[in-house]
């Protein structure tokens, strides 16, 4: 490792000028008195490009956006026609998530820009920060769409006639986006990058209960995501006899109830969740016509999750007490091992900066799972208190944010010099 530039880059990270960003972005889309509500493509998540962008702009960093709203700040390289060193992450959250899920690691890669700015180097190839769209699929599924439509994994036109539940498209969201934050570089999809590097926050315990302020990951489970239909007849609750009822409710908890069964796993190792629930016309003394839900399955290992995830259309259907049910598969997301010599780099950048770390697998999901189908990928995880995510009570020390952070330029800048 180019132990000295590599250092450098690594103690210019400056810890106010971090923290205090981190500041001003939570405070965009926060929920009272605690967590985020910054889903992608809404206000809020405008609002919180803009910021970013602005501090692109007081840099003079040039910026460009594609198709799918994806946008890259770049720092130029000596060689402007070498491949970029690609950092990023999401700026969108949950409905009730936290400010650090995909938003440290976005901080942390513009973080990364200024450090190498402030310790004068100058790198051989560019660099650039990613800010990808819709990470988190709650209000448009799936999940990690802007790298999936990147990567070319999903259609582009199938991610832009994607609805949220009060039917806007992400096509419309998008064309509000590019109206209110124009942006005149466009970038083709799957531009090639040299490598790509995600900083993020574990969103587990095993490095809180390992102490131990740095992990390496070297995989990402597997996906797969399903949207099922049921549609029965409504009804009066006090007339319509039982032999006479096409209960979608009855069906789709039935439903629910036997996919449980097949995922019991005493191992405790297969992931399953069902995270929507829709119930039409949803009063207590109609029938119900139709129920719309989620189903959420992950496995590190490829065929238990394909051999699971084959099941759920035939449970389903077996369980359709008279209604019509679809499934939709939106998802189908194979696990993926990051780059080996990546993670080398990234071990190296730790124990060049003074900490310790360790290998970890992510059972999350992360635009990193995308890139790295088009480039060799690394991600860097730092801990969060309790392991949770996903919830208002989301949170990671300053401490781990600025080592985090720290181990990140140092990677980037021994992956752009050469
Ligand atoms: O669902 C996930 O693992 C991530 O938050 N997108
Ligand atoms: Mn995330
Ligand atoms: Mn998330």
């Amino acid at each position: 490792m180019n132990g000295s530039v590599a250092s450098r880059a690594a103690q210019s990270v400056n810890e106010t000028r971090l923290l205090d960003r981190h500041a001003q972005l939570a405070s965009i889309g926060a929920i009272d008195p605690v967590g985020m509500n910054r889903q992608a493509l809404t206000d809020a998540d405008i609002e919180a490009r803009r910021l970013v962008l602005s501090w692109a702009a007081e840099r003079g960093y040039g910026t460009a956006i594609d198709d799918i709203g994806n946008m890259f700040i770049r720092r130029p390289g000596r060689d402007e026609s070498a491949m970029p060193i690609v950092t990023g992450s999401h700026i969108d959250s949950q409905p009730a998530g936290g400010p650090f899920d995909g938003a440290f690691g976005v901080l942390a890669a513009c973080e990364v820009l200024e450090a190498l700015e402030d310790a004068g180097i100058v790198t051989e190839r560019p660099v650039e920060v990613a800010v990808w769209t819709n990470e988190e699929g709650s209000r448009f599924q799936p999940t990690t769409m802007g790298s999936a439509v990147f990567a070319g994994q999903l259609p582009l036109v199938e991610a832009l006639s994607a609805t949220d539940t009060h039917g806007i498209s992400v096509g419309d969201a998008l064309e509000r986006l590019f109206r209110e934050l124009p942006i005149p570089d466009g970038r083709e999809l799957r531009a090639p990058f040299a490598a790509y590097l995600e900083a993020h926050i574990e969103q587990g315990p095993l490095l809180e209960s390992a102490g131990i302020p740095i992990g390496v990951v070297t995989a990402i489970q597997g996906l797969r995501w399903f949207t099922v239909r049921v549609d029965g007849e409504t009804g009066h609750a006090g007339t319509t006899p039982r032999s006479r009822r096409r209960d979608a409710l009855v069906a789709a908890v039935t439903m629910v109830g036997r996919l449980s069964q097949l995922m019991d796993d005493p191992g405790d190792v297969v992931r399953f969740t069902v995270g929507r629930f829709e119930v039409e016309p949803n009063s207590p003394n109609t029938i119900p016509g139709s129920v719309l839900f989620t189903i959420d399955l992950r496995h590190p290992d490829a065929n238990v999750l394909a051999a699971l995830g084959d099941q759920v259309d035939g449970i389903c259907q077996a369980n359709a007490f008279g209604c019509r049910v679809s499934v939709v598969e939106t998802m189908n997301a194979a696990p993926t091992v990051l780059d080996a010599g990546i993670s080398q780099v990234i071990r190296a950048a730790a124990t060049d900066v003074g900490l310790e770390h360790m290998d970890i697998a992510s059972g999350a999901t992360h635009d990193a799972k995308y890139v790295a189908l088009t480039c060799p990928a690394g991600m860097i995880f730092i801990p969060c208190r309790g392991g949770v995510s996903h919830t208002v009570l989301e949170f990671a020390s300053g401490e781990h944010m600025v080592a985090g952070t720290r181990v990140l330029a140092a990677t980037t800048a021994e992956l752009a010099l050469g």
